[in-house]
């Protein structure tokens, strides 16, 4: 498989969560981690990370944090927008690596894809035996590295998937991943809804003001 050709590692990218559109991570609400402010919003879940410790009423009686995976860090809007609303905790729960990954969410996956590009009115993707294709590239929801390729601070999203996964027949030219200034909506509205046949876009160019390129990435305040 070509994939092997790649230096391609899974990983979280720059501190990028896995939310929502280019707003900064502060306002990610979605499948994400955000900043390690020691909580973190999910769809409808608090929790806390590893390294916090709970008190109860008084104060004086930590409380072990809760174990196991409770949330994801991949690519934004997968649980938000493929998954059923009656699935999306067991799917933050599920273990990102797990092989083969549990067939209980591959219905919900191929069902809104399908739906996805329909939005349009065009059919562009060609279902193989009623399954979209990209149902299973998806389905895992981790980023994809490339780590012999530059990261520019836009356009990476998807460039490793797309190529890897034979659904583009020339090969990245970026490291992939996903960078916190990349409008990675833009680029996952054309890839579902026009198999990147035209751009789509949600009219939501950049964040107020972008990250920065130096850690921690912070944007200075509005
Ligand atoms: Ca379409
Ligand atoms: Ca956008």
């Amino acid at each position: 498989m070509r994939i092997t050709a790649i230096t391609a590692i899974t990983a979280a990218l720059m501190l990028a969560g896995c939310s929502d559109d280019e707003a900064p991570p502060a306002t990610d609400t979605d499948t994400g981690v955000a900043a390690d402010t020691g909580m973190t919003t999910d769809t409808g879940m608090m929790t806390t990370d590893t390294g916090t410790m709970m008190t109860d009423g008084g104060g004086d009686t930590p409380t072990p944090p809760p174990t196991g995976q409770i949330d994801r860090m991949g690519r934004p809007a997968i649980n938000t927008a493929l998954v059923g609303a009656d699935l999306k905790d067991q799917y933050n729960k599920t273990a990102t690596y797990t092989a083969p990954f549990p067939t209980t969410f591959t219905k919900s996956f191929n069902d809104s894809l399908i739906f996805i590009d329909k939005l349009d009115g065009k059919d562009d993707w060609t279902l193989t035996g009623g399954t979209h294709p990209l149902r299973d590239p998806l389905l895992s929801d981790f980023l994809v590295v490339d780590t012999g390729k530059a990261c520019p601070d836009k356009g990476s999203y998807l460039d490793v998937e797309l190529f890897v996964l034979g659904l583009r027949p020339t090969a990245n030219t970026t490291c992939g991943g996903r960078t916190l200034n990349d409008d990675v909506i833009d680029t996952t509205l054309t890839a579902t809804v026009t198999a990147l046949t035209a751009p789509v876009k949600d009219n939501v160019d950049a964040a107020t003001k972008p990250a920065t390129a130096t850690f921690p990435y912070l944007a200075a305040p509005n």
